[in-house]
């Protein structure tokens, strides 16, 4: 747990990139791992593999040296069944923390990050539980002037009290920064959380006796 990874020199902390399809997800994590800008990425990689693709990378913060699995998330998960989904994901949809994707010229990326976040919740109850931190990245995809979309979705990021950085892939704007501001923000929340009573259910053989609600992407894909 990673609570516990607060004694040791090194820790494991799992940040999930997530967010609509095309926002620019694996151009991120691409950046901030290889330092590098490609659009070759091999599409849907979980699906053949059935499993989550994580890529590992080594940051230090306040001296601790953290090894970060970083996994990328986008809504094609939710066309499987909800069965399919919680039998071969749900562990690994619990985070550390997430940060969500939106392209910032489009508003409707922006505005799904309500959902996104309530669909992750559903997923962190029991022993797994954590204290998941969430930042919001703006990408400026396109040649344009971004103000005013910034200004709404500062506004957006205080209401959801996430943080929020405008970044760009391809130049590597603020990709390092925002990463290390999530870890370093991750790291003070699960220190300042470590002594919390532990969930009810986390000493428990029993799944706590609750239904999950119903996935408010799944829905949108019915339409
Ligand atoms: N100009 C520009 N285009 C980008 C950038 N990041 C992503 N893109 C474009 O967005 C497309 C989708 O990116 P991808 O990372 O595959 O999106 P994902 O579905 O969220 O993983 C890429 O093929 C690029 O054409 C960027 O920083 N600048
Ligand atoms: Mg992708």
């Amino acid at each position: 747990m990673a609570v516990e990874a607060f004694e040791v020199e090194s820790i494991v902390l799992k940040l999930m990139v997530i967010g609509d399809g095309g926002v620019g997800k694996s151009c991120f994590i691409t950046r901030f791992v290889e330092g590098k800008y490609t659009t070759d990425h091999p599409p849907s990689q979980w699906k053949r593999e059935h499993r989550f693709q994580k890529k590992l990378h080594q940051v230090v913060v306040d001296g601790i040296t953290i090894n970060l699995e970083i996994m990328e998330l986008n809504d094609e998960l939710f066309r499987l069944t909800d069965v399919a989904t919680e039998a071969i994901y749900p562990d690994a949809m619990i985070a550390d923390c997430y940060i969500y994707l939106f392209d910032l010229a489009n508003k409707e990326s922006l505005h799904s990050v309500g959902n996104w976040k309530h669909e992750m919740e559903r997923y962190n109850v029991g022993p797994h539980r954590k204290h998941s931190v969430w930042m919001m990245a703006g990408h400026t995809i396109k040649e344009q002037d971004y103000s005013i979309l910034i200004t709404q979705a500062e506004a957006k990021a205080k209401a959801m009290k996430m943080k929020f950085m405008a970044v760009n892939a391809r130049s590597g704007e603020n990709i390092d920064k925002a990463v290390l501001t999530l870890v370093a923000d991750t790291m003070t929340h699960q220190k300042a959380h470590c002594n919390d009573p532990v969930d009810p259910w986390a000493t428990s053989d029993t799944q706590p006796p609750v239904e999950r609600a119903p996935s408010p992407l799944a829905v949108t894909h019915e339409k």
